[in-house]
């Protein structure tokens, strides 16, 4: 009987099936017993996981080691067991988050919700402004400057006349990256112009996640030419933070990290309390009133 272990990548999963890229081609797998023994307070495989897999005479697989995972974007779901991880990418190289400059409006405090969850989570974060043609350049970094001016990538694209796509190419190559952003930015339409058809299959698969949410829920990373894969978030949205506590916010925004430790008190909430440095700096104007606005609502729980 053949027992060669090969080692492959998760691509997709769907229902406790997995497709497992290797070099010699891909096969879907299903998952050893002996892993799902035990108690598990997760996913045992996601798609992104390396893995080592068994072919059987069948022609499908079986996948007997996840290797151990680097970071991953996961998803807390409180179930009557107790809390339960899902992940929705394994070792994700970087998360990009879409938006637009106008069509739809941009929704800066969804994206600051975005940007703590990547920090929570230790993954490098990088913002595409799309549709700069609707708002022209100036305008569109004057809505994103705060952001670059804090530390994160911002590239300002235009899917129609393609401005900044040989960059988002370039970035995208190699790695393997998260997608998340509201309907309608334009996530379809920038994937379809570095890759003809990548923004399809990206966009089915959200699509039939979405319908069959609680049946099939498929993941996938689509394969880009030049290396790399994408994998569209659509869970990002609903992603909540309840599982942050509101101590360690403060933490998940650059610009206020280093600024924690000169207020006068150390559980200081940044709200009212005497001798708080971060209050300081947004009257100085060195913190964006916006930014910390968000904050202060997503530390109160409202978004
Ligand atoms: N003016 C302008 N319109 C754009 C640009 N990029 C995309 N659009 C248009 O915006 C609309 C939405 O684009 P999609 O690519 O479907 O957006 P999406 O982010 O994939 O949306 P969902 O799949 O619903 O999440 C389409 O009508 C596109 O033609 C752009 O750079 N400029
Ligand atoms: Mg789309
Ligand atoms: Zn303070």
């Amino acid at each position: 009987m053949p027992s060669d272990q090969i080692p492959g990548l998760i691509i997709r999963s769907q229902s406790g099936f997995f497709t497992v890229r290797t070099s010699t081609g891909t096969i879907t797998c299903h998952l050893r017993g002996r892993l799902k023994q035990g108690k598990h307070v997760g996913d045992i495989a996601a798609i992104g996981d390396r893995v080592q897999v068994t072919s059987q005479t069948d022609g499908t697989g079986s996948i007997d080691v996840v290797e151990p995972r680097g970071n991953s974007l996961v998803r807390l779901d409180p179930r009557p067991q107790g809390i339960y991880q899902q992940v929705l990418l394994a070792n994700p190289d970087q998360v990009v988050f879409v938006f637009a400059c106008s069509r739809p409006e941009p929704h800066l405090r969804m994206l600051d919700r975005f940007l703590v969850i990547a920090e929570k989570q230790h993954l490098p974060a990088l913002i595409v402004a799309n549709k700069i043609d609707l708002v022209g350049r100036s305008k569109a970094e004057e809505i994103f400057k705060v952001y670059s001016d804090i530390g994160y990538p911002v590239l300002y694209t235009c899917a129609s006349t393609q401005e900044g796509v040989d960059e988002l190419r370039h970035i995208l190559n190699g790695k393997v990256s998260a997608l998340a952003g509201p309907s309608g930015v334009g996530k379809s339409s920038l994937l379809n112009v570095i890759q003809p058809g990548v923004g399809q299959a990206v966009r089915e698969i959200s699509e039939s996640s979405l319908k069959g949410r609680h049946t099939t829920n498929v993941r996938q990373l689509v394969p880009l030419e030049g290396g790399g894969y994408v994998a569209d978030m659509p869970g990002m949205r609903s992603l909540a933070l309840w599982d942050t506590d509101p101590e360690e916010l403060d933490g998940y925004f650059p610009e206020l990290k280093s600024l924690v430790e000169l207020c006068q008190f150390n559980d200081c909430t940044h709200k009212s309390e005497p001798g708080c440095a971060v209050r300081a700096a947004v009257e100085a104007g060195s913190v964006n009133p916006k930014r910390y606005e968000s904050y202060l609502k997503l530390r109160a729980g409202e978004e």
